[in-house]
């Protein structure tokens, strides 16, 4: 894998006022780039440093495990979001929110629970496994993409992904998310790709 940090699909400015410059660049540049460097320091020498990362989330466990995972749920996450986003998906996903939690006010209702209610550090994520969707959350370093299930979009929970912002309003950061950055575009892109 290369070990470098890619640019964030957007402006630093661009999700402002909902989530902040300072809360990006400290996101990115601080807390995304620390798990990187972390995982280039670990690997230095080591065969899995050839792997991609999604292999090496896939095969690792311990210190690999926990960095390489946040690399790659981070990626995810910035991609989960956009200048402009909210509002409700479009498509073959919005048929399937319908089928699976009957309607999409159901299913904010249901993500911003599990979201919220994450104790500690984590992740909330709508997730397809054997042809459903599903709302999971994982804990400190866990994904979804280590358990056999395909992501589809994420709410980074860990209070430095909300705290400049919202203090300790997590439920407001969340709501805030749906409402105003989730990338449904994103979402519908990864429901509809085969694999
Ligand atoms: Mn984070």
């Amino acid at each position: 894998m290369k070990f470098e940090l890619d640019a964030l699909p957007y402006s630093k400015e661009a999700l402002s006022p909902h989530l902040s410059e300072e809360t990006l660049s400290f996101h990115h540049e601080k807390h995304h780039q620390a798990y990187l460097n972390n995982l280039k320091n670990l690997l230095q020498g080591k065969p899995e440093a050839e792997l991609s990362l999604e292999e090496i989330v896939k095969t690792s466990l311990g210190a690999v495990f926990n960095n390489a995972a946040q690399v790659w749920n981070h990626d995810f996450y910035w991609k989960s979001m956009k200048p402009q986003g909210g509002g409700e998906p479009q498509g073959e996903l919005a048929k399937a929110i319908a089928r699976d939690f009957k309607s999409f006010a159901e299913f904010s209702t249901q993500f911003a629970s599990a979201a919220t209610t994450q104790f500690g550090s984590g992740w909330a994520w709508l997730v397809l496994e054997n042809g459903a969707l599903k709302i999971v959350t994982t804990s400190n370093a866990d994904t979804p993409l280590k358990h056999g299930q395909k992501c589809l979009l994420t709410c980074d929970v860990w209070e430095h992904a909300y705290y400049v912002d919202y203090r300790n309003l997590r439920a407001k950061y969340v709501e805030t998310f749906l409402k105003h950055l989730a990338n449904w575009d994103f979402a519908l892109a990864n429901f509809v790709s085969p694999g």
